[in-house]
């Protein structure tokens, strides 16, 4: 009799990129699949991440799956960007069309993952103490996942009411509340324009000014939505060969090549545009590489919130120095936030938040914030920080911790040595870009690659050290190419304390990734070794 605990894969994650290793492996291959993911509904980020104002920063048409052509035709949105509750429904329904939740068991963590190398399967426990085998493992475990709350003294002390992000609950009342947010990232910037206009008080704790541009979110029209469908073909193809995937063409035209007037009118048709990433790329080629051009798109900010901050004290506060080089935000009257009343910004780079207490947040010139509501806009412990929290083991036991004790790396992002038929959605060292269109590229070579090692009857399949080591090695020298590494972020690991600084990411873009992944396949999965 058959094992009802035996699958031919696991996946964990119920997001983007869980939800398609489950469409593929079992629709495409028909391998018995089970899904885990520890959360209670499906959707991943955008079932953790509700907080007021959470939005995606990639356009809507492109911030989906790009596999059903029909869907494409048939989903209809009315925004340039896409809120949490739009993205939420999208993949609901994609997994309602796809009838994926037959496979999906929610509210289930995986806890244990060991490869047992006498069998040839991954054992896996779960929190709910289920014991299961499997051939393959996919782990899509999400690079922005695993939150982070920073360990300040009295934490526990705050008698408010206290959220992080990226595990927000329903129904937040803000009305008549003095509310602290800790945190201006990507999140922190959005939840503050948002709940600005809802709380008595909003006081911010900003560690490090930020470079924001207008997101430029609004209406589209229906003939805007009719073109992209009827182009669907060719952005993709476009978007698949591109750097950073976001839809448009990437500028090839350095910014000092061009007049100082040239490069302002560059800058302020961006602004008016909006959109973090293109302002960034699509404007000239280099600023994320030279330090001129970075200087230029600097000034070009630092102008801007002279202009909008009306407080100069506040504007000071606001104004960054450092480069820019962090994922690029974007954001709907950022800076204007600050001009509101009812808002208040506290510089814990000059003061440090020195203790949480019963009532507020105390900094280190001796004030007390006093405060109903702490809001941690504070992050991930990205990339890796959800398989630190997993027992995984490969072969000889060998501990995933120990195994990344240098820093996470992988070979292509997917896979790493030592852990056999072990398939990781937006490991480390994987493309910097939007995400969707990188997790089907993966999702889609590991689905050929499970096929692949089936028809070939072997058992497992894993990298060399060699390869991963070689990879690790192309992804820094590349990192190196550009000022990131430079600027203190989570795409570095730097925002956690202690975690160790390394590249984790494979910044050439979304066209070479594709390219190299099919010219390993095309050459046998060189630097992969089958048994
Ligand atoms: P996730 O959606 O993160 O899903 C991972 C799932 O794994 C989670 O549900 C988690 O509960 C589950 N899980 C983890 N460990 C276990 C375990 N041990 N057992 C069981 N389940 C487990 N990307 C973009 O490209 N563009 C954007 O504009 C953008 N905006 C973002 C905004 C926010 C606020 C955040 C947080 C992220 C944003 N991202 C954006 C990144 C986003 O995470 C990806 O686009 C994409 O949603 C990732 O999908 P995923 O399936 O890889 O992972
Ligand atoms: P980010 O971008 O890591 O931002 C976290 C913010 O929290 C950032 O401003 C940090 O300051 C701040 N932070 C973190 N720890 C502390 C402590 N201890 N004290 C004060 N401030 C702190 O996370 P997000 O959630 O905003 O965005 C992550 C990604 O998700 C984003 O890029 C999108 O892809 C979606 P810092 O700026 O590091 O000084």
């Amino acid at each position: 009799m058959q094992d009802q605990n035996h699958h031919d894969a696991i996946v964990l994650g119920a997001g983007f990129g869980g939800l398609y290793a489950l469409k593929k492996l079992r629709d495409e291959l028909g391998l018995k699949v089970r899904l885990f993911d520890k959360a209670s509904g499906i959707g991943g980020t955008w079932h953790w991440n509700r907080y007021p104002g959470a939005l995606s920063d990639t356009e809507s048409f492109v911030y989906c799956y790009s596999w059903d052509k029909e869907l494409l035709q048939e989903w209809d949105f009315s925004t340039r960007y896409l809120t949490q509750p739009q993205i939420l429904a999208y993949l609901e329904h994609v997994v309602d069309r796809h009838q994926l939740r037959p496979d999906i068991q929610l509210d289930t963590a995986v806890t244990q993952a060991h490869f047992d190398e006498a069998a040839n399967v991954w054992r896996i426990v779960t929190d709910r103490g289920e014991r299961f085998t499997a051939q393959f493992l996919v782990t899509a475990v999400g690079l922005l996942s695993a939150t982070n709350i920073p360990d300040i003294k009295g934490r526990d002390t705050f008698r408010g009411e206290l959220h992080h992000t990226g595990q927000w609950p329903a129904d937040v009342q803000f009305d008549g509340k003095r509310v602290g947010v800790i945190g201006t990232g990507s999140t922190g910037t959005q939840v503050i324009t948002s709940v600005a206009p809802l709380a008595r008080h909003l006081t911010v704790f900003q560690r490090s000014p930020q470079y924001s541009v207008p997101v430029g979110d609004g209406p589209v029209t229906p003939e805007y939505v009719a073109s992209v469908r009827r182009d669907y073909d060719k952005i993709w193809t476009q978007l698949k060969d591109s750097v950073v995937a976001f839809g448009f063409e990437e500028s090839t035209v350095p910014a000092m090549s061009v007049s100082p007037a040239q490069r302002q009118a560059v800058f302020e048709k961006a602004w008016a545009t909006g959109g973090g990433f293109r302002f960034m790329f699509e404007t000239f080629s280099d600023i994320a590489t030279d330090e001129q051009a970075n200087l230029a798109a600097q000034d070009f900010i630092r102008g801007k919130i002279a202009q909008i901050v009306k407080d100069p004290e506040t504007a000071r506060k606001l104004t960054p120095h450092d480069l820019y080089a962090k994922r690029p935000l974007c954001n709907n009257d950022y800076y204007a936030v600050y001009n509101r009343p009812n808002v208040s910004l506290v510089d814990v780079k000059a003061h440090p938040i020195t203790e949480i207490t019963p009532d507020g947040v105390k900094t280190a010139d001796g004030i007390e914030h006093p405060l109903d509501m702490l809001i941690y806009a504070t992050g991930f412990d990205a990339v890796d920080g959800n398989y630190s929290r997993i027992d995984l083991r490969g072969r000889q036991g060998l501990a995933m911790k120990d195994h990344w004790k240098a820093g996470a790396t992988s070979y292509l992002g997917v896979s790493t040595a030592q852990f056999p038929n072990l398939f990781m959605v937006l490991g480390p060292n994987g493309p910097f870009t939007n995400l969707p269109p990188s997790i089907e590229t993966q999702v889609e070579w590991i689905t050929e690659m499970v096929r692949d090692v089936n028809a070939q009857g072997k058992h497992t399949v894993e990298p060399t050290a060699a390869a991963e080591a070689d990879w690790t090695r192309t992804c820094n020298d590349i990192a190196h190419m550009t000022l990131f590494p430079r600027a203190e972020s989570w795409i570095f690991g730097a925002n956690i304390p202690g975690k160790r600084n390394a590249v984790y990411f494979y910044l050439a873009g979304i066209g070479a990734y594709r390219q190299k992944l099919a010219e390993v396949q095309r050459q046998g999965y060189a630097g992969f070794e089958f048994d």
